[in-house]
C-alpha cells in the first residue's frame, strides 16, 4: 500500500485546555461532523469526540494499510486467576516496552505509515506521543473488558489520543466503583477522542461484546511513556 501521496490536512484540533466544556451539549456528543470536537458531559472527566476527524478516503487507506502491515499478536492475559488469550489482536508500537493489564508488550519500530498518522495526530493534539496500542476487533465478539489507562509509566492525568477506523462500536463509560454504565458513545470510521485531565483518575472505559453485525474495526491510542516498563 503506498503512503507517499499528499493528503489533505485535517483540521487541527484546538490546544485541548482551551475548548469550552459543553455540558449542555447532546448525551452521545455525535453530530459534529465538520464543527469540530465536542466534550462529553461527564463530571470530572475531560473527553472530546470528534466525529469525521479524518475524511473517509484517507480513514480507507489508514484502515486497509494497517490491516495489511500490522503484526497482530493476541497475547494471554490474567483474568481472576486464570490465563486467558485476550479478545481481540493487537500491536505495540513504541520507544519502550509497556506493561498494560498485566501484558508485556514488546515494541514494533514505527512504520511509515504509522509515522504519518502519529504526526497528524500530535498536531492535533499539540503534544507528543511516543508510544501505541493498536487493537484489531475483527467481529462483534472481540472486545476490551472495563479498563481505566492508569499505569504509572502513563503519568498523572494522560492524555490519550484514541482514533477509530473502519466498522463503529460503542464505546461506554462508567465511574470508578460503580458498575453501571453512565455514558456511551459511538465510535464511527475516522473519529477521534481524546480523554484527558483527570478522565483516567475517576472513569473506566470498555468495548463490549455486541451480537449486533460488527465489521472489522482498528483502534490506535496514542500514549506518552515517562519511564520504560520494569
Ligand atoms: O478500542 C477502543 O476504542 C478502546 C481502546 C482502549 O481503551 C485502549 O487501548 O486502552
Ligand atoms: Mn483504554
Amino acid at each position: 500500500m503506498p503512503h507517499a501521496s499528499p493528503s489533505p490536512t485535517p483540521p487541527s484540533l484546538p490546544s485541548l485546555p482551551s475548548l469550552p466544556p459543553s455540558a449542555s451539549g447532546p448525551s452521545d456528543a455525535s453530530g459534529a461532523d465538520g464543527a469540530g470536537p465536542r466534550r462529553l458531559p461527564l463530571p470530572d472527566a475531560d473527553i472530546r469526540l470528534w466525529p469525521g476527524w479524518v475524511p473517509p478516503d484517507e480513514a480507507d487507506r489508514w484502515f486497509e494499510g494497517l490491516l495489511h502491515e500490522t503484526p497482530w499478536t493476541q497475547p494471554s492475559t490474567r483474568v481472576y486467576g486464570r490465563t486467558v488469550p485476550v479478545p481481540r489482536r493487537l500491536a505495540w508500537y513504541g520507544d519502550a516496552a509497556y506493561g498494560y493489564s498485566g501484558l508485556a508488550h514488546v515494541p514494533q519500530p514505527w512504520t511509515p505509515l504509522l509515522a504519518e498518522i502519529r504526526a497528524r495526530i500530535e498536531a492535533a493534539c499539540g503534544q507528543p506521543f511516543n508510544g501505541l496500542l493498536v487493537n484489531l476487533y475483527r467481529d462483534g465478539q472481540d472486545r476490551m473488558g472495563w479498563h481505566s489507562d492508569d499505569e504509572p509509566v502513563l503519568g498523572r492525568d494522560p492524555t490519550i489520543a484514541s482514533l477509530n477506523l473502519g466498522g463503529s462500536r460503542r464505546f461506554d463509560l462508567r465511574r470508578r466503583g460503580t458498575h453501571r454504565i453512565a455514558h456511551s458513545v459511538e465510535l464511527d470510521h475516522g473519529s477521534l477522542l481524546v480523554m484527558a485531565g483527570g478522565t483516567q483518575h475517576h472513569w473506566q472505559h470498555q468495548i463490549a461484546r455486541t451480537a449486533r453485525p460488527s465489521a472489522p474495526r482498528i483502534n490506535l491510542t496514542f500514549r506518552r511513556i515517562f519511564a520504560p516498563a520494569a
